[in-house]
């Protein structure tokens, strides 16, 4: 169903862009419509010719994106994290994107908005967000994709530690790790410190800058890959996500309960 008010606000400021997730009653969960409303703002943002966007929730929010939208995943046996899924053509524009995206992030960051947080080109976060990664509990075969942008940013063995525990990493843990650029002190610093680093990249060569973004996004997505082994772990992911733990988990968080998963 669509939403009948806006879930997004874009506003430009000389030659920065903002976009802020509104969509508080469901803490900012991707469905297809928020998706879609983030991806007309960045049109917005180009068309302005801003040369850096922030994407960011509304100040003070204790959940900064709940991830997809649980209630949009397929239960017709189809893949649930699909090419053409909303929150999938989100990040191939912000990756597409000619100019610096940045994710100013406080509260939690779970599942899918990881993914969308950490494939902006820069994060700044409050000391107290943490990131979630939640695909095994609940029963959701993460997507190639999605993995590639996760290795991008954290070492193997941490990212392997939030794929297979669902732990949230603190922010203060991610800096370390490299992947949070600022670590701001609270609400207020974020909008500051966000602000100055995106007014930092507005001023330099916006050709170069465009250039050298396709360049990173080229060679960070360079992982040749044998048609074998692709279609063997196509096959994996769709035992998963065709599997009863798959219902199972989808059913567990409807009604608000820990899954119970038999590897079938
Ligand atoms: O009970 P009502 O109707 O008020 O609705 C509740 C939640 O059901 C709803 N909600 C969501 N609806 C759809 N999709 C979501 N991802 C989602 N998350 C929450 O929002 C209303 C308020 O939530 P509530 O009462 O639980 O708030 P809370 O403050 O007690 O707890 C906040 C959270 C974030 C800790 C909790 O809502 C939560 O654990 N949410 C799910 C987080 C998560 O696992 N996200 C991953 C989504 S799946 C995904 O992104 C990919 C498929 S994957 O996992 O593969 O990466």
């Amino acid at each position: 169903m669509t939403d009948p008010t806006p879930l997004v606000a874009t506003a430009i400021d000389g030659t920065v862009g903002c976009i802020t997730m509104r969509r508080p009653r469901r803490l900012n969960a991707l469905s297809a419509e928020l998706v879609a409303q983030i991806i007309a703002g960045l049109q917005t943002a180009q068309e302005a010719n801003c040369r850096a966007v922030i994407l960011r929730a509304e100040p003070g929010v204790r959940t900064w994106s709940a991830g997809h939208d649980v209630s949009e995943l397929p239960s017709d046996g189809s893949d649930p994290l699909r090419w053409n899924a909303p929150l999938e053509k989100l990040l191939r524009t912000i990756r597409d994107f000619p100019q610096p995206v940045i994710a100013a992030v406080e509260g939690g960051v779970w599942g899918g908005a990881c993914d969308l947080a950490f494939t902006c080109d820069l994060v700044v976060a409050t000391s107290d967000a943490t990131f979630a990664i939640t695909p095994a509990k609940l029963g959701v075969p993460y997507n190639l994709a999605g993995l590639e942008h996760f290795l991008g940013v954290l070492p193997l063995h941490i990212v392997k530690a939030m794929f297979f525990t669902a732990a949230p990493l603190s922010a203060r843990d991610a800096a370390g790790y490299g992947l949070v650029n600022v670590l701001a002190e609270d609400t207020a610093d974020l909008e500051t410190q966000s602000t100055r680093v995106a007014e930092r990249m507005a001023v330099m060569a916006p050709l170069v800058v465009t250039a050298i973004k396709a360049e990173f996004t080229a060679l960070t997505a360079a992982n040749p890959m044998t048609p074998d082994t692709f279609e063997q772990l196509t096959a994996l992911r769709r035992r998963a996500w065709r599997s009863q733990d798959y219902a199972e988990g989808l059913a567990a968080f409807r009604e608000k309960r820990p899954a119970e998963f038999h590897g079938r």
